[in-house]
């Protein structure tokens, strides 16, 4: 099969995946802007950049700046804890909302219903970190549009990390609230329950560990019920590193980004990014080569270095060009394998040998980046599966937070490497995945495999 992938025709997964995010920060700029940025960006940028150029700039312009600024430097979205408020109509979610960010984010009523769509805002929360704090409708909302909202806050509870149920104190746990709480459990999503408008009551409720009496109108526990929040972040964090644990102190990580068309201009992309701060942060050494200057890196080396990592796209060259006894693996196994989705991934990949004429694949992207026209998702994916299995496949495709409802009917799902998108929404996939029966792998999974070197690329981590 690795004739069949040559570099240009070859997959740009690494390289697709953050458009969204390339799309986003450029959206609002000028030429102008975005080359003085690149310009100034190493020495405290935005004085410099007023001070020296005043009548060149606009005040949008500025504001602008700020905005990409901030967003160049923030810790990405799908690294920050995401912490869901839900709840009854009218139970203080949005005032509590506001009295842990210290700001108004949300509007506030005696009106029920006064929040109709979720309302996220990327924040520094001590002590809690780079957080999302997300306001949601009331969960016990009625009517056409009511059961809209509910859907649309269940939607939220998959892409949160941890839940804040908030309960009124003088009225106790209703029904919609048990609800809620079941849901948060089914989803093994760690929870706080706050029962709001203590104030009301003339002596607090006895609370369990996770549970807290707050007056948000008051600011009454509001920095406790932080605290509260804070002991789940902490206890999560155990996750998997990228690649650090695979690495001692002074190893050598040989990174191989190929720098094609379809590649952001002047940065490299999210997960390129990640990896590199991962190995920093292991005290291991980082080599950043293309694939042609790879030979040449390899041999410069005076000690060998303890793993290749490349992008999916240059697979069959980097492969040709490591000796066998480098491990070599790829940014987007690295990931699948971060997100708890590599075990799985392999299996699905190998069920590729079993497909049959009629079988129906969902491809599912993360992000909704802007299609290039030989798209990895909807043009490379299906024409390499079809060659590979010389069957009749049919494809549907999803992207962005969709996901679709009912996934029985598909004898695989693939994945992209999910780079846009928190653990638990991937964690939440994979469990409805699982519970149709059906099987997913990851574009980066399937394409070594394809290209007959999925052993190689996992093996290093046992598999
Ligand atoms: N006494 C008291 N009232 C509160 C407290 N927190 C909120 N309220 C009041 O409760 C009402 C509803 O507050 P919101 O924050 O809008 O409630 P919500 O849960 O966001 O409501 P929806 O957006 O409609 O779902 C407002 O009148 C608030 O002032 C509190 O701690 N004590
Ligand atoms: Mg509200």
């Amino acid at each position: 099969m690795r004739e069949d992938f040559s570099p240009s025709s070859a997959p740009d997964m690494e390289s697709t995946e953050e458009e969204e995010s390339t799309n986003y920060t450029n959206r609002e700029l000028s030429p102008l802007s975005l080359h003085s940025f690149q310009f100034v960006q190493f020495v405290d940028p935005l004085p410099l950049l007023i001070d020296s150029f005043p009548a060149l700039l606009r005040q949008k312009d500025i504001g602008n700046m700020k905005t990409v600024m901030s967003d160049m430097n923030s810790t990405p979205s799908s690294k920050r804890i995401h912490i869901g408020f839900f709840g009854r109509r009218n139970a203080g979610k949005s005032t509590l909302v506001n009295a842990v960010a210290g700001q108004e984010l949300s509007v506030v009523s005696d009106v029920k219903g006064t929040t109709t769509d979720p309302v996220r805002k990327a924040m520094e929360l001590l002590p809690l970190g780079s957080v999302v704090i997300i306001d949601t409708p009331g969960f016990d909302d009625e009517g056409t549009l009511g059961e809209l909202r509910v859907k649309r806050t269940l939607k939220v509870l998959s892409e949160c990390d941890i839940a804040v149920l908030v309960a009124e104190a003088d009225t106790g746990l209703t029904s919609a609230d048990n609800e809620l709480l079941a849901l948060f459990k089914k989803r093994d999503l760690p929870f706080v329950v706050a029962y709001n408008k203590s104030d009301l009551l003339s002596a607090l409720l006895t609370t369990a560990a996770n549970e807290i009496c707050v007056s948000a109108l008051h600011g009454n526990n509001i920095h406790e019920l932080k605290e509260l929040v804070g002991n789940l972040v902490k206890a999560d964090d155990g996750k998997l590193r990228l690649v650090g644990d695979l690495l001692k102190p002074a190893d050598i990580a040989v990174l191989v980004v190929p720098i094609d068309k379809a590649a952001p201009k002047g940065r490299l992309i999210l997960p390129q990014q990640q990896t590199i701060r991962d190995i920093l942060e292991a005290d291991a050494m980082c080599v950043v080569t293309k694939e042609y200057e790879l030979r040449e890196t390899l041999a410069s080396l005076a000690k060998k270095p303890a793993i290749v990592i490349t992008d999916s796209q240059v697979f069959a060259k980097v492969a040709a060009d490591t000796p066998q006894d480098i491990p070599l693996t790829s940014f987007s196994i690295l990931f699948a394998r971060q997100k708890g989705l590599l075990f799985d991934s392999v299996q699905g990949a190998k069920s590729i040998d079993s497909l049959k004429d009629g079988d129906k694949i969902l491809i599912s992207e993360g992000c909704t980046h802007h299609r290039q026209c030989d798209d990895i998702g909807t043009v490379k994916i299906p024409r390499w599966l079809r060659e590979y299995t010389k069957k009749d496949l049919t494809f549907d495709f999803t992207s962005g937070g969709d996901f679709a409802e009912n996934l029985s009917g598909y004898s695989l799902i693939v994945h992209c490497g999910g780079c846009m998108l928190t653990d638990r929404i991937l964690k939440n996939r994979l469990n409805c995945v699982k519970d149709a029966g059906a099987k997913i792998t990851n574009y980066g999974v399937l394409i070594a495999y394809m290209q007959g070197i999925l052993e190689r690329c996992v093996k290093v981590f046992g598999l």
